[in-house]
C-alpha cells in the first residue's frame, strides 16, 4: 500500500483525527485520487476496526473515535468526490432505519449518489417509516434508500415497505436497501426493488431503478 494511504489507514484504526486530516490533505496534494483514499485507506480501516471490536480488542469508545476520524476525512473528500458529477438522474430519499445510528456507509452512498447527479434528501439516522414517507411526499422522490448495520434493525426496512403500501405509495416509489448485514436475498424476501453491497454499486442500482 502507498505510504500516505497506509498512514490514513493507520490513523483511522487508531482514531487519530488530526493525523488522518493531515495525511488526507497531503495525499490529495500529491495527486492521489479521492476514490483511492476512500477505497484503499478509509473503508478497509473501518473494516479493521470492526474486526478488532469483534475480537474484543476494541470497545464502543474506540469505534466511536475511529468513526469520527473517518467522518472528518469524508468531509474533506466530499468536494473532490463530487467533482465531475453528471446531469440530474433522479430523486432519492436516504436514511438509516429506526433504531440504528450507524451512518458512515449511508453517508457514503448519499455522497456517491449526489456525485452521480441524483438529488438526495438525507434524513440522517434513526429514521421512522413515517419520516421516509413524509419526505417522499414532500420531495416527490422516486427512490427510498435505506441503510441498516444491525441485524436487529433490518426488520424496520420491511416495516417501511409495509407502511408505503398502506399509504398507497408503493407503486410510485422504488425501494433500495443496503448495509453490512443486508443481502440480495433479504432484499427479495422483504419485497425491496434493489440491493447493493457498496456505494459505487448503489449508484448503478439507483440508475437502473430510475430508468
Ligand atoms: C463505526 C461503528 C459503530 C459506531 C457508528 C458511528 C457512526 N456514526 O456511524 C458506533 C460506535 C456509534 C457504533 C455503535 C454500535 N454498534 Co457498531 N459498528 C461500527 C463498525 C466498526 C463500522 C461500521 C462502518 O461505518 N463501516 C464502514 C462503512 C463504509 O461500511 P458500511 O456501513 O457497511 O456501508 C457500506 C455498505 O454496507 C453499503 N451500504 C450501506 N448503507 C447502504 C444503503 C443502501 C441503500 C445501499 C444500496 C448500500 C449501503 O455501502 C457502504 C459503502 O460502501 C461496524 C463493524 C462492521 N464491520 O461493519 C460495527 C457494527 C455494525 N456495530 C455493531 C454493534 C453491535 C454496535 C452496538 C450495538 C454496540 C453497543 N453495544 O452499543 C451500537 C449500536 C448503536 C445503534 N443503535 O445503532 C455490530 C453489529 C452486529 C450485528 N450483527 O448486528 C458491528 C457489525 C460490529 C461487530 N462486528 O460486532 N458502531
Amino acid at each position: 500500500m502507498d505510504e500516505k494511504l497506509k498512514a490514513i489507514y493507520d490513523g483511522v484504526v487508531e482514531g487519530d483525527n488530526a493525523s488522518v486530516q493531515q495525511h488526507v490533505q497531503e495525499a490529495l496534494g500529491t495527486g492521489i485520487s479521492a476514490s483511492d483514499i476512500l477505497n484503499v485507506g478509509l473503508i478497509p480501516a473501518m473494516a479493521e476496526v470492526g474486526r478488532l471490536f469483534e475480537e474484543g480488542e476494541y470497545f464502543v469508545p474506540e469505534m466511536l473515535i475511529s468513526a469520527r476520524a473517518m467522518k472528518g476525512a469524508m468531509a474533506t473528500l466530499k468536494p473532490h468526490l463530487l467533482q465531475g458529477g453528471v446531469k440530474y438522474a433522479g430523486k432519492v430519499v436516504i436514511g438509516t432505519v429506526k433504531g440504528d445510528l450507524h451512518d458512515i456507509g449511508k453517508n457514503l452512498v448519499s455522497l456517491m449518489l449526489e456525485g452521480a447527479g441524483f438529488q438526495v434528501t438525507d434524513l440522517g439516522s434513526d429514521v421512522t417509516a413515517e419520516k421516509y414517507i413524509a419526505s417522499v411526499k414532500e420531495t416527490g422522490s422516486n427512490i427510498i434508500a435505506m441503510s441498516a448495520l444491525l441485524t436487529t434493525t433490518m426488520v424496520n426496512m420491511k416495516a417501511t415497505i409495509t407502511a408505503l403500501e398502506e399509504a398507497g405509495l408503493r407503486d410510485k416509489v422504488k425501494v433500495m436497501i443496503g448495509g453490512a448485514p443486508v443481502t440480495d436475498s433479504f432484499a427479495k424476501q422483504i419485497g425491496a426493488d434493489g440491493y447493493a453491497p457498496d456505494a459505487s454499486r448503489a449508484v448503478a442500482v439507483a440508475r437502473a431503478l430510475s430508468a
